[in-house]
């Protein structure tokens, strides 16, 4: 049985070398040469915490081989991004094509996955692109669960971080489109799924997906929201939710900078694009989350002001901005609330700023004043002020040699 893997991102590679490991033939398809090339050398493009040791190990033993050319596959699994438009309208550009590319490939019997988030009704929508290409076969769509071709939606829900593990451990959710197709992307994902694989249909899977992220954002949204209310009636918001979490039924995420990362940032998007009447508080959310880099940013300036006042003159404040990365612990700065208030606080030209992100080995280009630090510590007994942006674990282990005299905005409650 041989499983291609298209789209060799965050996702793709991944699942493609998870289920090499469980020694499958997995051809991996991308569109980019030097990912391509890269993983046929047994290394990876992308930085995830074990993938490493993934991909050398099958790819050294022969099960996974990348390619830029799709080739005929018992199951394919489409592990392609899905965008949105300047107007928050899903953008499936990238499942077209790789649908196509696909197409002439497919085979009687064949399994085809689509695993990118997706809005509702893009399953169908791939089985047409599939059908309008391979007339000589049948689909879902036409001949119900006596297709030649099996399709099914079975979405990604690994956290960044700790992908290898979640792959193998969450349960999936896997929506064919007939019972038949089901059945067969729940045999396969067995291969490897310790948790529970629950049928469903296509349209149910991709909306379970959207909620789950939707979920997430408006729960941060709410504490988010909390945190402005806070700030104004002088309360410690952190404190107020770990009293209020002390209650058996409430469970408040935490505030911080904005809502960062590829997913939870985008796909309440796709619900709210195609019910933008029915979707108010999920649109209100994603609004809240999307408007808090800006306050931070106005917070920030007040405490310039106030610095700039104090010093009278005499030198540039000295401003740090401690982490840029969109969550603790990672070096992705793809997305990220700190990287939107670092940028907006880099045009300055009447402040000395350093950036302190232990992460990375250098700033992206896109911050133009400023130097770059991996120490929190040293950063601080130079500062003025410290923006902490980002609650890396290194952060949280420095925090008792940080001097207590400095301005403090703390966006991740580091220092509660
Ligand atoms: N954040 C807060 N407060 C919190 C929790 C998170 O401000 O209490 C922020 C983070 O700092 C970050 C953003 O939210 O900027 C998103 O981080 P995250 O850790 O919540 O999620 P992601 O984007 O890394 O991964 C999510 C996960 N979805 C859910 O937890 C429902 C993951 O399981 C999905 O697979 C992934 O999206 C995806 O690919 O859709």
């Amino acid at each position: 049985e041989t499983i291609s893997v298209i789209g060799l991102g965050y996702i793709g590679l991944p699942t493609a070398a998870v289920f090499a490991s469980r020694k499958k033939k997995v051809i991996g398809v991308d569109v980019n040469q030097h990912a391509v090339d890269t993983i046929n050398q047994g290394k990876i493009h992308i930085v995830e915490p074990q993938l490493d040791i993934v991909v050398r190990a099958a790819v050294s033993e022969g099960y996974l081989r990348a390619t830029a050319i799709p080739e005929a596959a018992d199951a394919y699994i489409i592990a392609v991004p899905t965008p949105f438009k300047d107007d928050h309208v899903p953008d499936l550009k990238y499942i077209e094509s790789a649908s196509k590319a696909i197409a002439p490939t497919l085979k009687r019997g064949s399994l085809v996955i689509l695993e990118s988030t997706s809005p509702v009704g893009a399953t169908e929508q791939m089985a047409e692109w599939l059908a309008e290409a391979r007339p000589d076969l049948t689909f879902p769509q036409q001949k119900g669960e006596s297709s030649d071709i099996r399709i099914a939606h079975c979405p990604e829900r690994v956290l960044p971080g700790h992908v290898i593990r979640e792959l193998v451990q969450n349960d999936r959710v896997i929506g064919g489109m007939t019972p038949a197709c089901s059945q067969a992307a729940v045999d396969l994902y067995k291969t490897f799924v310790e948790g529970e694989c629950i049928t469903t249909n296509a349209r149910t899977a991709e909306m379970c997906k959207l909620t789950e992220n939707a979920s997430r954002d408006v729960s941060i949204a709410f504490a988010n929201e909390l945190s402005l209310i806070c700030d104004d009636q002088g309360i410690n918001v952190w404190e107020l939710i770990s009293l209020a979490n002390r209650h058996p039924r409430v469970n408040i995420l935490q505030p911080g900078p904005g809502v960062g990362g590829h997913c939870i940032a985008v796909d309440p998007w796709f619900i709210v694009s195609a019910n933008p009447k029915l979707s108010r508080l999920i649109r209100t959310a994603r609004e809240v989350n999307d408007s808090k880099p800006d306050w931070v940013v106005q917070k920030t300036e007040q405490a310039i002001a106030q610095t700039q006042r104090l010093l009278d003159g005499r030198r540039k404040p000295r401003v740090a901005v401690a982490g840029l990365a969109f969550k603790p612990d990672i070096d992705d700065l793809r997305e990220s609330p700190a990287m939107k208030i670092a940028e907006i606080l880099s045009q300055r030209t009447d402040i000395d700023l350093q950036f302190v992100e232990p992460n990375i080995e250098q700033l992206p280009g896109n911050l133009k004043n400023g130097t770059f630090s991996k120490d929190i510590i040293a950063s601080s007994n130079w500062c003025d002020l410290i923006l902490i942006l980002v609650d890396h674990s290194l952060f949280a282990t420095s925090l008792s040699k940080i001097p207590k005299d400095i301005v403090h905005i703390d966006t991740r409650g580091l220092l509660k």
